[in-house]
């Protein structure tokens, strides 16, 4: 019936309000949360305002030309309207200075999604704030990258079925979303599932400071990406969301401490039981790990609930690169930082693949990829230096009497290298010499997938996969580790000099 009194699928678990502990407890996460500098300033916010204002005012201009264009009167052109939604975290109120604004251009039936990405484009060219301007037609998600006014946007595009778009246009609506284009589909329903969430958490502002605690605990214990099957934004913030309905009257604290137990549970929410499939097959399940990180989340807000601990705890930073002894290193390089924004990505969203094939080999407990990348940009002065960092050796050292490079020969080379942790199972008691794993079969079969793709030029783009000791990883995986834990690393890939 229509008239339930409740959010959400069930009756809530408890009505029951938060205790003055709790309370105590929430208002420390926010002060932590404040001291690690997630919440913008209020000029940043305010510039937020300003620059979606400009871009509402750009969008209704271009709907404007548009419809003269295709030869409309001035009158109906004037009416045709078009307007801008935002979607992602600044539409959660979840975002953190620097974070960008995920933008929706929705225009009426007449604008196509050719004009969007040629008057649209130019009229952003003209705009003095508008900068970084990378349009991205083909993607999954077609979308305009820029910087306005200093602000990160990811500018989408929508056509509905309309002979206008009004100010007071509802996306809600499940007819909006009739006879359009899958890609527009798409770019509408970022915004419409975030809209839908507010709508059904019945405390907007404990959502979002639980929200930001939970992302921020996934971020640094690696296990938030929407590429590798961990969970990303979207999905981080619909658990969240559905605990937050099941104690409607709870505080952040509380939720949290909800939340990481109810994940915990073998099958934390499912929406149907799950089916045996048809075939035996392995797949790349991160239930493994994100489980194990569950219940020491919910061990650690179970102290900090009864002030055994404190928050920062639970934020403490994943041990991938100490954790494994082997890993794989995914290397994909380029000639330009274009061309290797676009062989990154297909790399990275096709990495599961590789991750799936080596769960098949023998003897290989867990392949555990990492959540990102590691971008490079190397100065090359031959071929064999271009070369060497192409494939994760490092190059011969310079010459030490200044610059000896001839200008004309040196050219920059684009690495972006993928990890995978190797958990090997260990040799039966006895045994000698180490396990030997065969990876050659998944490794070539996942190159010649990636190098069959339409995007791959073989003049100017590589892909290598090398196997790495724990002893040879790169320094920059340790990034932002303390240096007490960099000590542990050995002499030799220690800093020069
Ligand atoms: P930030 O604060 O921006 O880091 P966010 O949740 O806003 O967090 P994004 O801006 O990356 O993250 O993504 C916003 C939305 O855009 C989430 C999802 O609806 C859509 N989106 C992001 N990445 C992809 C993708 N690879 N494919 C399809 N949709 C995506
Ligand atoms: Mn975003
Ligand atoms: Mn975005």
């Amino acid at each position: 019936s229509q008239s339930q009194s409740f959010l959400g699928v069930t009756p809530p678990i408890s009505m029951n309000a938060s205790t003055p502990e709790e309370l105590k407890r929430t208002e420390e996460l926010v002060q932590t949360l404040r001291a690690r500098n997630l919440f913008e300033s209020e000029e940043e916010g305010q510039l937020r305002e300003v620059v979606l204002g400009k871009l509402d005012k750009m969008v209704k201009q271009f709907v404007y030309q548009i419809s003269l264009k295709r030869g409309l009167p001035d009158a109906i052109a004037r009416d045709a309207g078009g307007k801008i939604f935002t979607f992602g975290s600044f539409r959660l109120g979840v975002h953190n200075p620097g974070s960008d604004i995920d933008t929706l251009c929705v225009v009426p039936r007449h604008v196509q999604r050719e004009d969007f990405f040629e008057l649209m484009h130019q009229m952003l060219l003209e705009r003095e704030e508008a900068t970084d301007i990378t349009p991205v037609a083909d993607a999954y998600v077609p979308v305009i990258k820029m910087k306005f006014s200093g602000l990160s946007i990811d500018f989408v595009f929508a056509r509905l079925a309309l002979p206008s778009v009004p100010a007071g246009l509802d996306l809600a609506d499940n007819n909006v979303l009739k006879n359009l284009d899958e890609r527009c589909v798409r770019s509408l329903n970022g915004s419409r599932v975030t809209d839908e969430i507010l709508r059904l958490v019945p405390n907007v502002e404990a959502f979002r400071v639980a929200l930001r605690c939970v992302k921020l605990w996934a971020k640094h214990r690696a296990i938030y990406s929407n590429v590798v099957g961990f969970l990303g934004g979207v999905a981080w913030a619909m658990l969240v969301a559905r605990v937050c309905q099941l104690y409607p009257n709870a505080c952040a604290g509380a939720v949290l401490s909800r939340f990481f137990r109810i994940m915990s549970w073998p099958q934390p929410v499912l929406l149907k039981p799950i089916e045996d499939g048809p075939l035996q097959v392995r797949v790349w399940n991160p239930k493994a790990v994100m489980t194990s990180e569950f219940k020491r989340a919910a061990e650690v807000v179970d102290r900090v609930m009864v002030g055994s601990a404190e928050w920062g705890e639970l934020f403490a930073r994943h041990d991938f690169f100490h954790r494994y002894k082997h890993y794989l290193q995914v290397i994909a390089s380029s000639d330009s930082d274009e061309r290797q924004r676009a062989w990154e990505g297909l790399v990275e969203a096709r990495l599961r693949h590789l991750v799936m094939k080596l769960e098949l080999v023998e003897h290989l407990v867990l392949a555990h990829p990492f959540i990102k990348g590691f971008r490079k940009v190397h100065k090359c002065a031959s071929d064999e230096e271009a070369f060497s960092v192409a494939n994760g050796v490092p190059p011969p050292a310079k010459a030490k009497n200044g610059d000896t490079a001839d200008p004309a020969t040196m050219r920059e080379v684009y690495t972006t290298t993928f990890y995978i942790g190797l958990c090997v199972e260990s040799r039966p008691a006895g045994a000698s010499g180490p396990r030997k794993l065969d990876l050659s079969w998944p490794t070539f079969d996942f190159i010649k997938q990636i190098q069959s793709s339409d995007l791959y030029d073989e003049a100017v783009m590589a892909i290598v996969i090398k196997n790495t000791k724990k002893s040879q990883l790169p320094l920059d995986v340790f990034e932002g580790e303390e240096p007490r834990s960099r000590l542990k690393r050995p002499k030799s890939s220690a800093n020069k000099n």
